[in-house]
Order: structure tokens, then C-alpha cells, then sequence
């Protein structure tokens, strides 16, 4: 059984006033529902409006289990406590989170009801996988009222260095509550090491290697990089549809020598306006002009009622306007910005198109866009600047990796990715494939459902 935040899929309502559901975009439904579909099981998580209580339904194979949340409660829980207390503490406080009493009473009632919905549906002694920040409080709910249940926990997001983790008000609750489970799953070893020394020197719990011992049963660390459907991402990508669309983008763009792409969900830890920052001075130094070289961004609305956010895009676009100002033409602009949601196969074709993609976080937990890329590109074109600071950078080591806080280095990286040759560009990108390949997305659940397994036995 899962258990996140969020149904895999969304309650649409068309024109005509009737209501269906429909796949929801995001990473994590990305990276988890070919996994489920492949199995038998349930998934618990809010259907993404708000209301009461909706009945459980089937849909293409998934057994779909929603938790009804109040107009209060997204606002609290989910826009309040979520993302903007835990979501910037947890990316190295990028933006300054933000802590009130009343979200977090919020978070702890909805945990609560969705541990609850959790214990009344699993069946005897199943597995129940529960993801990420949302939810950190229901393992430890969960094995209070089930402690038949093998409980397994994933950490999408980074998980903060203690210095940081310490501003939390509430920090040995959550701590508590993850310990609930029997293997908390991180993305980078990092994230385990900050959650085992946090064990030991808030909780004063005894360690070994990579468990703590706490209520009597040993709870397992580790780190489990995720990962996207790469053979099902790569056929996409080379079927002659997408690759006949990706021709004629290029062409749509008024044939550039150069595209440079960007694809984020927009959010203030994706680094869209370095990005930004460095084009423009490329532009102004000179290095590149346009139409020659354009950039295309693509970034998808998210969080649109939280503060930073409406912010951070009037920024972005502001930027984007600029640009445009200065160094477009008619008909020819230098940024082409679309704030928009992207079906999977205009996306692959974006990718296929591209000359540059730059993925510059500040932070990320992983970043499937980078690996969707390098999936993407069975023809071996195209090279990838990427953030150190994305998990992704530790496997894909043949990337230009950049400091996002260094607009010197972005740019330069840039330049030098714009003017590879394209056999070194074809020889790094092989290398990349050959680790997405490996490492794809059922290795990334099976290797966390034998850990949990062997944790257990
Ligand atoms: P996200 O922060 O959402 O995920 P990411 O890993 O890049 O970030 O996933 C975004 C997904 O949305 C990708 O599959 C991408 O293709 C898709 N997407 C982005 N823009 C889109 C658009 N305009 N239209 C359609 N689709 C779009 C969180 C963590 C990450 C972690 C994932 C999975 O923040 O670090 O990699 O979970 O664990």
C-alpha cells in the first residue's frame, strides 16, 4: 500500500460540467506509477480539491483510497506547514520557512487521519510504503494502531544537516514519528547520515552502523536514488512521432544553431533565475546572440497561493521580459517562456530537440528532469549542465556539474556545453545512459522493498 500526499491522479471537470479523473503531473507520481501498475495494492492520498469524504474507486488497475481535506486544511497543512515551513527548511533554508503553532496542529490532524484511513485498509501484515514530508508523522501513527505492518518510509526532498533541522519547533515529533517506520529511505547518503546523527544527539538513541535502536526495534537509514522508467522514457523519445515533433520545434523556433532548455516545476529552489542571469550575460558579453541561440522554459504552475511563489515568478517573468526587451526580435524572441503543464510526449520531444538542457537547483533531492534527458537522448546529442547540488549529480558524473551561487561558473559552463564537439558530447552522454539504465526506477523500489524485507526478517 502507498501512502502520499497526493492520488496519482487529479479530479478534472470538463466544460460540459461533468467531473473525471485524470493522471496528476509531479515527480513522485511519475516515478511510482509504473511501479504500482505493475502490482497489486492500494494508494492512499488527497484527490487534490477540497470536500469531504469521497468513496474509494478503481482507476486503470489502482486501487485509489482519497483523504478529504478542508479548505483549512490545504491551506494549513498542505500551503502552511508543508511547504512553506518544511519544504525551504529542508532545502537548505533557501527562502526562511516559516513556523506557526496553527499549521502544525494542522499537519498532526491530518497525519493522524491519514495513518488512520492507512490502519483501517491495509490487510493483515502488508507492506505500506508512506512518502515523503507530508507525512512524517504517520509511521510512528501507523505501528501504534497496526504493529503487524512492515512499514517503509521515503524522503523525496533532501533531508537538512542538523543545524538546520534544529529551527523546527517540532522537531522531536517528526523525528518520532519517521522512527515509526523500519527503513527510512533517503536519496543521497547524506540525508541518512543528518537523520542517525539527529537520532543520536536529539534522542540521545543508540546507533550501529547505519540503524538506531528505538522502542525496542532497530530502525534502518539509508539512501535509495530514485529514479524514472528509463526503457519506457527512451522508446518515447526515439518513436518517429516524437522524434518528427522535435524536427519541427526546431523549425517552430525559427531553426537556432543553438537551444538551451530548461524544465522545472516553477519553485524557488530550481535556480530558473540563474539560469536566466547567466543567458542574459551571455548575451550581453557577447558569447551567444539570438535568435541563434535561444533558451526555452518551460515551467510548470505550482504552489500558485503561497507567498514566495507569486513572488519568485513575477521575478522570473519580469526577467524573461527583459531578455525579450533587449536582445529579441520580431518574431523572434531570445527566451521562449511557456508557463505551462506538458503531456509526456511533447516533453520528450522538448528533449530531443535540445542542444543544451540546464538544471540548476540549489537544491533538489534528486531532479528527474536530468535523467529524463539523458533518457531521452538515444541519439547521443545534446549535453546537460547540472547542479551539484541535485542528487542526481552524483550519478551523473559526465555532466558539466556547476555551483548554482557561482554565475561565473554557470556561464562558463554553459559555453562550454553550447561548443562541445559532438563526439566528446556523444561519448559523456553513453557514459550517462549506461548509469540511468542500471540504476532505473525498479531498481530503485525493488532495492528499498528487499532492504525493508531483510530489516524485518
Ligand atoms: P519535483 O520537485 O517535482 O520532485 P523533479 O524530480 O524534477 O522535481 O520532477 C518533476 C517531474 O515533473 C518530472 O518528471 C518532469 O518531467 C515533470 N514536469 C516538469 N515540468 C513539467 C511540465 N511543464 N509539464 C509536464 N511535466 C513536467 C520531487 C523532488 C525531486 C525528486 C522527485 C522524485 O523535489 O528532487 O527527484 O520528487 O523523488
Amino acid at each position: 500500500m502507498i501512502v502520499a500526499n497526493r492520488l496519482p491522479v487529479d479530479q478534472v471537470t470538463d466544460p460540459d460540467g461533468s467531473t473525471r479523473w485524470q493522471r496528476s503531473p509531479g515527480g513522485l507520481v511519475t516515478a511510482l506509477e509504473p511501479f504500482m501498475r505493475q502490482r497489486t495494492g492500494a494508494w492512499l492520498g488527497w484527490s487534490g480539491a477540497a470536500g469531504g469524504a469521497a468513496p474509494q474507486f478503481d482507476h486503470e488497475g489502482l486501487h485509489l483510497v482519497p483523504i478529504p481535506l478542508s479548505a483549512e486544511e490545504i491551506d494549513r497543512y498542505y500551503e502552511g506547514f508543508s511547504n512553506a515551513s518544511l519544504w525551504p527548511l529542508y532545502h537548505d533554508v533557501v527562502q526562511r520557512p516559516e513556523f506557526h503553532r496553527s499549521w502544525w496542529d494542522s499537519y498532526l490532524q491530518v497525519n493522524e487521519r491519514f495513518a488512520a484511513a492507512a490502519a483501517d485498509v491495509a490487510a493483515e501484515g502488508a507492506t505500506v510504503w508512506v512518502h515523503d514530508y507530508q507525512l512524517q508523522l504517520v509511521p510512528a501513527m501507523l505501528r501504534k494502531a497496526r504493529p503487524d505492518l512492515r512499514i517503509g518510509f521515503f524522503l523525496h526532498i533532501p533531508f537538512p544537516p542538523m543545524e538546520l533541522f534544529m529551527q523546527l519547533p517540532w522537531r522531536r515529533q517528526i523525528m518520532t514519528g519517521l522512527l515509526g517506520a523500519d527503513l527510512v529511505g533517503f536519496q543521497r547518503p547524506m540525508g541518512a547520515q543528518n537523520f542517525l546523527l539527529i537520532a543520536r544527539r536529539l534522542l540521545g538513541l543508540r546507533s550501529s552502523g547505519s540503524s538506531v535502536q528505538h522502542d525496542g526495534r532497530g530502525v534502518h537509514a539509508s539512501a535509495f536514488p530514485i529514479s524514472i522508467d528509463i526503457k519506457a522514457f527512451d522508446e518515447l523519445a526515439s518513436s518517429p512521432e516524437v522524434v518528427e515533433r522535435a524536427a519541427q520545434i526546431r523549425r517552430e523556433l525559427g531553426e537556432p544553431e543553438k537551444i538551451i532548455l530548461g524544465v522545472d516545476r516553477l519553485d524557488y529552489t530550481k535556480g530558473i533565475g540563474v539560469r536566466l542571469r547567466a543567458f542574459k550575460e551571455l548575451l550581453e558579453d557577447g558569447s551567444i546572440s539570438a535568435p541563434q541561440t535561444v533558451l526555452v522554459q518551460v515551467a510548470t504552475p505550482s504552489r500558485e497561493r503561497i507567498d514566495h511563489y507569486v513572488t519568485m515568478r513575477e521575478e522570473i517573468e519580469k526577467t524573461v521580459g527583459h531578455i525579450n526587451g533587449d536582445y529579441g526580435g520580431i518574431g523572434g524572441p531570445a527566451v521562449h517562456y511557456l508557463h505551462q503543464f506538458m503531456p509526456r510526449d511533447e516533453l520528450a520531444a522538448l528533449y530531443r530537440a535540445a542542444d543544451v538542457m540546464a538544471v540548476t537547483p540549489y537544491r533538489d533531492g534528486m531532479n528527474l528532469v536530468a535523467k529524463e534527458y539523458v533518457a531521452a537522448r538515444g541519439d547521443l546529442g545534446g549535453t546537460l549542465v547540472l547542479s551539484e547540488f541535485a542528487g542526481a549529480a552524483a550519478e551523473l558524473r559526465q555532466a558539466f556539474l556547476v555551483n548554482p551561487h557561482d554565475i561565473a561558473g554557470v556561464k562558463a559552463a554553459l559555453r562550454e556545453a553550447l561548443e562541445l564537439p559532438p563526439a566528446v558530447a556523444a561519448r559523456r552522454m553513453r557514459a550517462m545512459r549506461r548509469t540511468v539504465r542500471r540504476y532505473d526506477l525498479d531498481h530503485w523500489a525493488e532495492s528499498f522493498f528487499a532492504a525493508l524485507e531483510e530489516q524485518v526478517e
